[in-house]
């Protein structure tokens, strides 16, 4: 039975990614953070159906406490390790620039550095972004591995320097370590601060009367958004191959988030002029425009390829939130 590490194991994709390894009989050991309200700590491997699972155990620690990760590696000595821990909100990260840095940057040399010393022959994945593009694209509008990286928010620079020290440690090293570059990815369990969720679940707040208004921020901005469940796919694919890869994944199809906005609304038989108010507080300091990537390599190397298309995930997102209102 192979062992795997994951940080971040609460979030969105740890979420998916516990269930998948799970189902192929790995065990899994997961990171959590102490917080407040326990049952936060495993809200969403519950709803997954995950926890309590035999071959789940979860261990207090936090990225930026490395001796919690020394503690964790030397107790399980993991084959595979998933680095998705992170303060993942772009907006939020202006605002707690130094929380976000300590957290994304320094917290996986703290893991890196873990690594090296207690288990160096495992596989990791270090989860980057498209968001390390910044408003770099290349001429033909996409972008890929090759693109310069120009990041426009203190979380984007955190990630190019996980990213790049993740490449530093296996040149030096010798160490497996691949980068995923993922484009945006969502799901029914996106938290509701992410723009495709909190229109979804703003609409379905709407149609069932709790309130009357949606609150956004640029509905100009464009991005290519998949599905989670198939993102979690390709990291594991990655760390199956004969090699370590930095690699986009992405559908290689852009939307603006108004015509989520649109399309949601339509289905929900909602007008958005009559709903939709644009407030200033949710425009970002700098914004990144657009984003499309261009998963070639990816799907040429490893057989990946998305089953979502973002209308197919916006539905399976409003029968989750119309499920739960
Ligand atoms: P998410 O839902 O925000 O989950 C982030 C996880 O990180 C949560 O479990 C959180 O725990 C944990 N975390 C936060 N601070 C931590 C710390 N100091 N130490 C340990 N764990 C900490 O994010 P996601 O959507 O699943 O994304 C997973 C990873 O992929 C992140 O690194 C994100 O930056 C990256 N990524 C995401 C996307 C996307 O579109 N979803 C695209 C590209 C890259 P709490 O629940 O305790 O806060
Ligand atoms: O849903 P968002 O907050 O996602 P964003 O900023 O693209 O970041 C997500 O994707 C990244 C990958 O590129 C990840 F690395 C990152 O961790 C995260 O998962 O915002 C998407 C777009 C932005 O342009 C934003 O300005 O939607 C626009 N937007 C418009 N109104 C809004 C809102 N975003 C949010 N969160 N809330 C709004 O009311």
């Amino acid at each position: 039975m192979k062992t795997a590490f994951i940080t971040g194991i609460n979030g969105q994709d740890g979420s998916y990614l516990a269930e998948l390894l799970l189902s192929k009989g790995y065990r899994v050991v997961g990171l959590v953070r102490r917080l407040s309200v326990p049952e936060s700590q495993t809200s969403r491997l519950e709803e997954a159906g995950v926890y309590p699972h035999d071959n789940l155990c979860l261990e207090y620690g936090d990225l930026t406490d490395q001796s919690s990760l020394f503690r964790i590696l030397n107790k399980y000595k993991p084959e595979e390790i998933y680095n998705l821990g992170a303060q993942s909100h772009v907006r939020v990260s202006f605002d707690a620039p130094q929380f976000t840095t300590d957290v994304v940057a320094m917290g996986t040399l703290n893991l890196l550095e873990a690594i090296k010393e207690v288990c160096p022959d495992s596989r990791m994945y270090q989860a980057g972004s498209s968001e390390m593009f910044g408003n770099s694209i290349d001429k033909d509008g996409f972008q890929r591995e090759t693109t310069p990286m120009r990041p426009v928010s203190p979380y984007g620079c955190a990630k190019v320097y996980a990213h790049n020290i993740c490449i530093n440690y296996r040149h030096s090293y010798g160490m497996f370590i691949s980068n995923g570059i993922l484009f945006n990815h969502e799901s029914p369990r996106r938290g509701g601060s992410f723009v495709t969720n909190k229109i979804v679940r703003g609409a379905v707040n709407i149609v069932t009367g709790k309130s009357n208004t949606l609150a956004l921020g640029n509905l100009n901005a464009a991005r290519d958004w998949g599905h989670s469940k198939d993102y979690v796919e390709a990291m594991w694919m990655m760390l199956q191959h004969d090699h370590p890869l930095d690699v986009v994944c992405a559908t290689g199809k852009s939307h603006t988030v108004g015509e989520v906005v649109d399309y949601v609304f339509k289905k929900l038989d909602l007008c958005p002029d009559q709903h939709i108010v644009v407030d200033p507080k949710y425009f970002r300091p700098e914004e990144l425009d657009c984003l499309r990537g261009d998963s070639t390599l990816l799907r040429e190397t490893l057989g990946w390829s998305p089953t979502y298309t973002l209308h197919t995930m916006l539905d399976e997102m409003i029968r989750a939130a119309q499920e739960k209102s």
